[in-house]
C-alpha cells in the first residue's frame, strides 16, 4: 500500500543512540575550546549534528547483516565481487576498484589523467575534488550555469554545465589540453542541486565530438536522479534506478563517495569502462590504498555497500531522504529564513550573506552563523563560504565565493521531524538577535583543506 503522507519514512526504528543535552554555559566552552570551527566541537558536545550526511547515516538492519559476511581474505574477498555485481548492476560501469572513501578514488582519478597544464572544468568546484585536481598540476574552470551562483533563482536544474562556457573553454585552451570534464551529481556547494538528463545528453554529444571524457562524481547522484524523475519532462514513469542507469551511460567512469548515497560509514571507489584506465587504477591502488580487491576497505563494509547501493535506488527511500529536508526547508521558508531555492537534496543551506549582511566576508559570516546556531541549541552545522572555498593560487587571496552559505545536512534515516522543528526553532532564534552578532578573526590557517582544522576568535 502506498503511504498516504507525502514523505513517510518506509522503515521503522529498531535501536535508538541517547543523546546527551548541554547547557548553554556548557556550549560557550565547547565551542571557544573548538576555536569557533565547528569540525573540532567533540560529537558529545552536540545535541542535533547536521555537519555533514557523510558517513552518518543510519544502516538498515540488511546492512548489518552483512557486516556479518565479512570475508577478510586479504586478496580476491567475496564482498569485493558483490560489490563488483552492485556497481555494474546499478552504476552500469564494468571495472570497480574500491577506495578507502571518496578522496582516495579522486587522488586516483586525478594522477591518473591530469597533465601539467590541463584544464579540468566541473559543475562548480567541491573541496577535495579540486585540490587534487590542482595537485596534479590542473587548473580547475567553473562551467556551472550562472543561476547557481545565486541563491534566490529557482530554476530547477542549478547543477546543469553552461554548454556555451564548455565550449568557450574548448576553443580558449583546446581539446587536448582537457582530458575530462568532472561531473558532480546533486551539486554540493551549489547546495545540493541536480544536472538535467538533457544537459547531459547535450554535454555528451559535445564532448564525444572532442574526445574529452565525462568522469561522474556519483556521490549523491542517485539523489540526482531522484529530481530527474520528479522535475523533468519524460522521467515521472522511469524508476530512480533506471535513471540512474541511464545517466551513467553517458559517462565514462566516476569516483564515489560511499558514504553519502551508498548508506555506509565508511568507504568509496572509482569506477569505468575502459580496460586500459582500469589497469593503471590498479596498480596505483596498491601503491596509495590497498590491493585493488579492498583499496581500504574492509570485506564487511564493502558487503555492507552492496546492500546500500541497492536500497539507495529504492524510490520510496529517496522520497522520504529528501522529503524530510524538504520538510525542513519548507519550515525555514515559512518563518522567513533566507535559504538557498530550490530546496535540494541533501541539506538546507541558510544564506549567511543576507543574514549577517553586516559582517564583510573576509570576517566569515558563514562561520560565525553556524558557531552561533551552536550556541543557541547544541545543532551544529557546517560553513560552506568563504572558509571552504580557500584562496586564490596564483594570487594568495580570499577567493571570496558568491555563495557564503551554512548547511544543515540531514544524515539519511536518522532524524525525526521532531528533530526537523528543533532545528526551525533553533534558526529563526539566531534569526531574530543577527544584528548584534558580530564576526570572527581567523588566527589558525592550515595548509590545505583549511576549513576542516582553522581556529577563530570573536572579533
Ligand atoms: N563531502 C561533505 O560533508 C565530506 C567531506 S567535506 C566536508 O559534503 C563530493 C560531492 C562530496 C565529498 C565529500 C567528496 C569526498 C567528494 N565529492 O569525504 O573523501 O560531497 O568520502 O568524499 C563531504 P570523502
Amino acid at each position: 500500500m502506498e503511504s498516504k503522507r507525502s514523505w513517510a519514512e518506509p522503515y521503522k526504528i529498531k535501536m535508538v543512540e541517547l543523546l546527551k543535552m548541554t547547557t548553554r554555559q556548557e556550549r560557550e566552552q565547547a565551542i571557544e575550546e573548538a576555536g569557533f570551527n565547528t569540525f573540532l566541537l567533540k560529537s558529545d558536545d552536540v545535541y542535533i549534528d547536521l555537519l555533514t550526511d557523510s558517513g552518518t547515516s543510519a544502516m538498515s538492519d540488511r546492512q548489518w547483516a552483512a557486516i556479518m559476511m565479512g570475508d577478510e581474505a586479504y586478496a580476491g574477498s567475496k564482498n569485493f565481487y558483490a560489490l563488483e555485481d552492485a556497481v555494474q548492476k546499478f552504476y552500469g560501469y564494468k571495472n570497480l576498484v574500491p577506495t578507502h572513501q571518496g578522496r582516495g578514488a579522486e587522488h586516483m582519478l586525478s594522477q591518473l589523467l591530469i597533465k601539467e597544464g590541463d584544464y579540468i572544468p566541473g559543475n562548480m568546484y567541491f573541496t577535495t575534488t579540486r585540490l587534487h585536481q590542482e595537485r596534479a598540476g590542473g587548473i580547475f574552470v567553473d562551467v556551472i550555469v550562472d543561476q547557481a551562483h545565486r541563491p534566490q533563482d529557482d530554476f530547477p536544474f542549478k547543477g546543469n554545465v553552461d554548454i556555451s562556457k564548455m565550449e568557450k573553454l574548448i576553443s580558449d585552451v583546446g581539446a587536448d589540453k582537457i582530458p575530462y570534464i568532472s561531473l558532480e551529481g546533486n551539486v554540493n556547494m551549489a547546495g545540493g542541486q541536480p544536472f538535467s538528463m538533457a544537459n547531459l545528453k547535450e554535454l555528451y554529444t559535445l564532448c564525444r565530438q572532442h574526445d574529452i571524457l565525462i568522469m561522474l562524481d556519483a556521490t549523491r547522484t542517485a539523489e540526482n536522479a531522484y529530481f530527474i524523475q520528479q522535475r523533468e519532462d519524460g522521467y515521472s514513469d522511469m524508476s530512480v534506478a533506471e535513471i540512474l542507469l541511464e545517466i551513467c551511460s553517458m559517462t565514462d567512469g566516476c569516483t564515489m563517495s560511499a558514504k553519502k548515497d551508498g548508506l555506509v560509514n565508511i568507504g568509496g571507489f572509482f569506477a569505468c569502462n575502459d580496460t586500459e584506465l582500469y589497469q593503471k587504477a590498479q596498480n596505483f591502488c596498491v601503491v596509495f590504498e590497498g590491493l585493488h580487491t579492498y583499496g581500504g576497505m574492509a570485506g564487511r563494509d564493502m558487503q555492507a555497500l552492496a546492500v546500500g547501493i541497492e536500497e539507495s535506488v529504492q524510490d520510496n527511500h529517496q522520497q522520504a531522504r529528501i522529503g524530510q529536508v524538504e520538510y525542513l526547508g519548507m519550515q525555514l521558508i515559512k518563518a522567513d529564513i533566507p535559504i538557498v531555492r530550490p530546496i535540494g537534496s541533501h541539506a538546507i543551506f541558510l544564506d549567511a550573506k543576507q543574514i549577517l549582511p553586516h559582517i564583510d566576508q573576509d570576517d566569515f559570516p558563514a562561520q560565525t552563523l553556524a558557531a552561533e546556531l551552536y550556541l543557541e541549541s547544541g545543532i551544529r552545522a557546517m560553513e560552506r563560504g568563504n572558509v571552504s572555498a580557500g584562496r586564490d593560487p596564483l594570487t594568495g587571496n580570499n577567493r571570496r565565493p558568491e555563495l557564503e552559505l551554512v548547511r544543515l545536512t540531514i544524515p539519511r534515516r536518522v532524524y525525526t521531524q521532531a528533530h526537523m522543528d528543533v532545528v526551525v526553532e533553533s534558526v529563526a532564534e539566531v534569526y531574530k538577535r543577527r544584528q548584534d552578532i558580530k564576526g570572527l578573526t581567523m588566527v589558525f590557517e592550515p595548509e590545505y583543506l583549511r576549513f576542516f582544522q582553522a581556529l577563530f576568535t570573536r572579533k
